[in-house]
């Protein structure tokens, strides 16, 4: 018996693993296959990270940040028949204006995907005079239209809801300055039309506990629980040798999200794998979507590794809302409406 309920389409090939044996200190364990993208994947890109997979028909389809070998990103398509094997085409999505022109960003990175409604919605970073949010809308995964960008620069870390809420489109930010920024908190906006933005709400701020004490950003599109959204998100921890990127949890309430109901003080993954702790950028885990069964309550967390692989992980929701309840502290800051 689950204990509480997700409200989801049903997955029918949900990849899975069970949980190994011993003490994990969080809800959430490793696949055992990690990483499930190894270096150099297709001709001409180096490190495939930061990615966004989701079900597509009875398999699976993704979004993926590929690092180029000149070191430039952009976002590639890759599809599964399991969610954990990937064909990632070896083009770059060739993204058109409104009028079907090519339209492609100077770079993109750090791609998520969201279906709402009928369309499913890419939201990255790319350059906009400086670090800012770039969209774009497919129903077919063949065109791929961008939309016009919703917000200025600086911005990043873009997630939309799964469904609109109270009628608009919800989406959350973080924004910032243009470079590796040493702050930042989680902002959400609506919109009724993906062109016009407002209704600016503060969601949450860094510098909580020593993990997340630095800057964080939204990870992978929030779930929607009979206990409200529960949300993955980033938290970065500035040490004497670097920035350290770990997964944190929340739960945002259902009709007004911009008010935080638990807040985990612990973080849900930390690097610790190999995979995690070595590589282009040393002791990244980031979030960037999941994979979700209603049936089973079973979630699987795509992650990017160290901005080098991409990393699974697995949590069964019922332990992962009693593990963020249980250890929640929330401020005024969290609760509010977050409005000033
Ligand atoms: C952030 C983003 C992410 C990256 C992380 C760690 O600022 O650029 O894409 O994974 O830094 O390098």
């Amino acid at each position: 018996m689950n204990k509480y309920t997700m409200i989801a389409p049903k997955i029918s090939k949900m990849p899975w693993q069970d949980a190994p044996e011993g003490n994990r200190n969080t809800p959430l364990w490793r696949y055992s296959e990690n990483p499930i993208i190894d270096r150099n994947p297709i001709p001409g890109v180096a490190r495939i990270f930061n990615s966004a997979v989701m079900p597509y028909g009875d398999a699976f389809i993704g979004v993926f940040r590929g690092e180029q070998t000149d070191g430039i990103p952009y976002i590639y398509l890759g599809r599964s028949q399991d969610g954990i094997h990937w064909d990632i085409e070896h083009e770059k999505i060739p993204f058109v204006d409104e009028e079907g022109k090519p339209f492609m960003p100077i770079y993109a990175y750090d791609p998520r995907l969201v279906k709402v409604e009928d369309t499913y919605y890419i939201i990255w970073c790319q350059d906009f005079w400086g670090a800012a949010i770039g969209m774009a809308k497919t129903t077919d995964f063949k065109t791929f239209v961008r939309l016009e960008n919703p917000f200025i620069p600086f911005n990043r870390n873009a997630v939309l809801f799964p469904r609109k809420i109270n009628g608009n489109f919800v989406l959350l930010s973080r924004p910032s300055d243009s470079g590796h920024t040493p702050f930042g908190d989680i902002f959400l906006s609506e919109s009724p039309d993906l062109v016009y933005w407002g209704k600016h709400r503060h969601v949450m701020s860094r510098g909580r506990e020593w993990w997340e004490s630095l800057k964080i950003g939204g990870g992978a599109a929030p779930i929607e629980t009979s206990e409200g959204w529960l949300t993955f998100y980033h938290g970065v921890s500035g040490t004497c040798n670097g920035y350290v990127y770990s997964i944190g949890g929340a739960i945002l309430d259902i009709n007004e999200p911009s008010k935080v109901l638990y807040r985990c003080d612990s973080w849900l993954l930390t690097p610790e794998k190999w995979y995690e702790e070595r590589g282009f950028v040393p002791n990244v885990v980031f979030p960037c979507a999941t994979i979700h069964d209603p049936d089973t309550n079973r979630i699987a967390i795509y992650y990017g590794a160290a901005d080098s692989y991409v990393g699974l992980a697995f949590g069964r929701m019922d332990e992962i809302i009693d593990y963020i309840k249980d250890h929640s502290q929330t401020t005024f800051d969290d609760t509010d409406i977050g409005r000033r």
